[in-house]
């Protein structure tokens, strides 16, 4: 059960984000519409949302989740690999301080951003990628396992992040990615395949029983259905498309 989000506001400089997706440059209006239906939909599902201000210096810093990793025991300040955002973790730690008595810090040269993180019950599922070195891993799997969690890792190419190509859906199941398909590392877990015209639908998040999906993948949908998920709610994340951002980097939920 998750009880809390925390989520930052996009700001004007939004369209400056780093962007590798071809899709334009996103709306700021039209993102803060977005992104308030998406705060909608948390609290819908019972989260209390703790919303920070627009932080101007940084223009992907509507994507929150990169910059910490909230589990049920501590919270890790990570140290983001691309330099751009490394400030963003500015005054995060008073803010989690209201929450968390355990709070760590990533250190350099180790390197970590959360939407390479996935939590599958008591276990973390790492993404090595261009913004989370193997020193920054190992930093984490320390910490996991001191609070009783283990974490492993998996080399990711042609991903932004590791949740840019799954998702933990609970009850054992994971929504994946082409590129991620067939991997060893999920034998054991139910997998709902998301095609390749639809793989931006691979990242949904899971919030107390509903799952939030973006809107507009009617595929994927319907495997999710299909699996016997009832309780779904898609929102509308097409201006933080823009900027390769899916659902879950735009909240911290613990
Ligand atoms: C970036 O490239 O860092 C941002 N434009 C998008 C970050 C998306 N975050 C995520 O998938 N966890």
């Amino acid at each position: 059960m998750f009880t809390h989000a925390i989520v930052r506001k996009p700001c004007k400089n939004l369209v400056y984000g780093i962007r590798d997706a071809n899709l334009g440059t996103p709306y700021y209006k039209r993102a803060l519409i977005q992104h308030a239906n998406y705060v909608q939909a948390l609290r819908h599902c019972g989260l209390e949302v703790k919303q920070l201000e627009a932080c101007e210096d940084y223009p992907d810093s509507v994507f929150i989740e990169d910059i910490a990793l909230l589990t049920e025991a501590f919270a890790v300040i990570t140290n983001p690999g691309a330099s751009s955002r490394r400030g963003e973790t500015e005054g995060i730690r008073e803010v989690l301080q209201e929450f968390y008595e355990d709070i760590f810090e990533i250190q350099p040269p180790g390197t970590l951003e959360g939407g390479d993180v996935m939590m599958a019950d008591d276990h973390f599922f790492i993404g090595l990628s261009e913004r989370t070195n193997r020193k920054g891993a190992e930093q984490l799997i320390l910490l996991l396992n001191k609070f009783g969690f283990s974490g492993s890792t998996i080399e990711i190419k042609n991903l932004l992040h590791l949740k840019t190509g799954v998702s933990y859906l609970e009850n054992n199941t994971m929504l994946v990615a082409p590129e991620l398909k067939g991997v060893p590392y999920f034998d054991g877990y139910n997998c709902i395949d998301v095609p390749t015209e639809e793989k931006y639908a691979a990242n949904a998040v899971w919030v107390n029983g509903t799952l939030i999906v973006p809107n507009g993948y009617p595929i994927t949908l319907q495997k999710i259905k299909d699996a016997g998920y009832e309780h779904i709610l898609t929102v509308d994340t097409s201006e933080f498309q823009k900027l390769d951002g899916g659902l879950s980097c735009l909240s911290l939920r613990f």
